[in-house]
């Protein structure tokens, strides 16, 4: 889940024999040898061959890069031949120090099948089957938007200076921990925790080398401990009976699986890592994009109005249950920034020799990775405004010919992922952002701190650790509660959500 590309070669590194093997005449053509090995630049450089699939071989190591839409989703479907459980052994074992007993249930069972990792299958399809659409997904929903707009109460109509990305952020993180761990969760409690899981997230991929981590790691270190510790309190001091079902099926897995509950509090911090980490930096962007664009900005407010009802003089309810057609600019626009801003590199392991579409040859223990921004940025797929933020674009996609609606929805954007790890919070993230954004532009005003216009904030070319770039820096704005939503207390009506908003494909 939490792995950049870097962390992965030198895993690979480490188990790799170090005799360089000649490529096989069917194996995927070779490209670009001695270049750096960071995830963004294996995305860019792939943009250099027109080649669907190419091999990178450094020194000993191999990694294929699979750049065209119809292969990516071959490798998303082939799940036995392509995974990504021995990669979220070796960095869970790392990054969590799990001890030997645990370890061993996590393995695969030394009778059964060496590739078959029961163990993260039962907790991926626990985690999933409480995030499909349903009353479980749509408790967490209003859990999330109740907590988000409590946290505005103390915003008033007096404008206040706030760093917008950690003030986001931080909210952000109360809402989603109160969804998923509920009301008695150790983040509502104890607001300092959450510098300590951003310092947790911004080390992660030094902590997953797991080489003297309280050294070349120390903040990000501290942080991971000091969440431990406090879900150590929540677990054992049995407070999870207010917990979402994501929570609680998670729980109920780990025990069928023989971890006691004492084992689970310290993976707890890269779950809450997991529900903000993307989740963040994406509603960052879609509220700059929209606060520099006038235009969209008053379309949307526009848009909005229609899913806004004021009941009585002290409430107002946003009906946010079916956006997609509701507010179809506003989930476009999203959409649009996810493939702005997504930087997924999906990575997997090749478990065994595979003739991928009876064609390439892919070789047992190789990295395969899979780039979005070589698809999400291509002319082929987008057309000649693909490098154009429009947030129109998902809006027409229907009106557009068969073959350009395949491509771009088969393989050509994949902000979460696919196959079997496709992401499992999409759909909560997916409502969770849209909500929240829908909160703060109907009822905020946000400004430049220096009074001009809203500047585009730069934007990393890759975060180290997340699937969405970060902002190279936060940017300082202007706050204030507009003035005819004074006093007043924001309900939800959530409902179940449609394809549309949920980017089914
Ligand atoms: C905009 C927000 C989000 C984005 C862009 C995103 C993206 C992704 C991606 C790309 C993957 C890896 C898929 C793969 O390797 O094929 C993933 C996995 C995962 N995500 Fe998300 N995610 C987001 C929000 C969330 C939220 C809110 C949660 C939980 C509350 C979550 C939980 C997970 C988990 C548990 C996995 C691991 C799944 C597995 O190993 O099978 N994500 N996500
Ligand atoms: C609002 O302000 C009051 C007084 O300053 C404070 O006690 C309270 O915790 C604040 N509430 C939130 C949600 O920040
Ligand atoms: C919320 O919106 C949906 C979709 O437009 C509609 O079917 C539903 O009746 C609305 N709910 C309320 C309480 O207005
Ligand atoms: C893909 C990979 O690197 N797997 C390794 C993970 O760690 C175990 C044990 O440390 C190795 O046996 C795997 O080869």
């Amino acid at each position: 889940m939490y792995i950049t590309a870097l962390v992965v070669i030198l895993i690979v590194a480490a188990v790799w024999k170090l005799s360089p093997a000649p490529l096989d005449p069917q194996e995927p053509p070779s490209a670009f040898s001695k270049i750096p090995l960071i995830g963004h630049l294996i995305g860019i450089i792939s943009y250099r061959t027109q080649w669907p699939i190419f091999t990178m071989s450094v020194f000993s190591w191999r990694i294929y890069v699979v750049t065209s839409p119809e292969l990516v989703q071959a490798i998303h479907r082939n799940t036995k031949a392509f995974s990504f459980d021995p990669i979220f052994i070796n960095v869970s074992q790392r990054l969590f120090k799990i001890d030997k007993a645990t370890l061993k249930l996590m393995m695969p069972h030394p009778q059964g099948s060496p590739n078959e990792y029961e163990y993260i299958h039962s907790l991926e399809s626990a985690m999933s089957s409480a995030m499909i659409r349903g009353p479980n997904l749509e408790n967490m929903k209003h859990q999330a938007l109740d907590r988000f707009s409590s946290l505005l109460e103390n915003i008033s109509a007096e404008e206040q200076s706030v760093k917008l990305f950690s003030w986001i952020g931080d909210h952000f993180a109360d809402a989603t921990a109160t969804a998923l761990w509920g009301p008695d969760n150790p983040i509502s409690k104890d607001h300092s925790l959450i510098q300590n899981l951003w310092d947790f997230q911004a080390d992660i991929s030094l902590l997953s080398l797991a080489i003297f981590p309280s050294i070349i790691a120390r903040k990000g270190h501290e942080g991971q401990q000091r969440l431990d510790k406090a879900f150590q309190n929540y677990y054992l001091g049995g407070h999870f009976t207010k917990a979402s079902s994501f929570i609680q099926n998670r729980i109920n897995s780990y025990l069928a699986q023989g971890i006691s509950i004492d084992r689970i509090p310290n993976c707890e911090g890269a779950i809450l890592g997991a529900g903000t980490m993307n989740s963040v930096p994406a509603l960052f962007w879609l509220i700059c994009f929209i606060l520099v664009d006038e235009r969209l900005h008053v379309a949307l407010r526009e848009e909005l109005s229609s899913i806004t009802t004021k009941i009585g003089a002290q409430t107002v309810c946003l009906n946010t249950s079916e956006l997609g057609r509701t507010c179809p600019l506003f989930t476009s626009t999203f959409h649009e920034v996810l493939r702005f801003t997504n930087a997924e590199v999906g990575n997997r392991i090749v478990m065994e020799d595979t003739l991928l579409e009876g064609r390439w040859l892919l070789k047992k223990d190789a990295v395969i990775q899979t780039p979005s921004i070589r698809r999400h940025m291509s002319r082929e797929i987008w057309g000649p405004d693909f490098a154009t933020f429009n947030p129109r674009r998902f809006m027409d996609r229907k009106s557009q010919p068969k073959d350009v609606q395949k491509k771009q929805w088969q393989g050509g954007f994949t902000p979460f992922g696919g196959g079997r790890n496709f992401c499992p919070g999409r759909h909560f993230a997916t409502a969770e952002i849209l909500g929240v954004a829908a909160i703060l532009l109907t009822g905020f005003e946000f400004t430049s701190k220096d009074g001009g216009v809203f500047k585009m904030p730069g934007m990393c070319k890759q975060g180290m650790a997340q699937q969405v770039k970060q902002p190279s820096k936060d940017v300082e704005v202007l706050i204030k509660r507009r003035r005819e939503f004074e006093g007043i207390k924001w309900t939800f009506e959530v409902g179940p959500g449609t394809d549309a908003e949920y980017l089914a494909y």
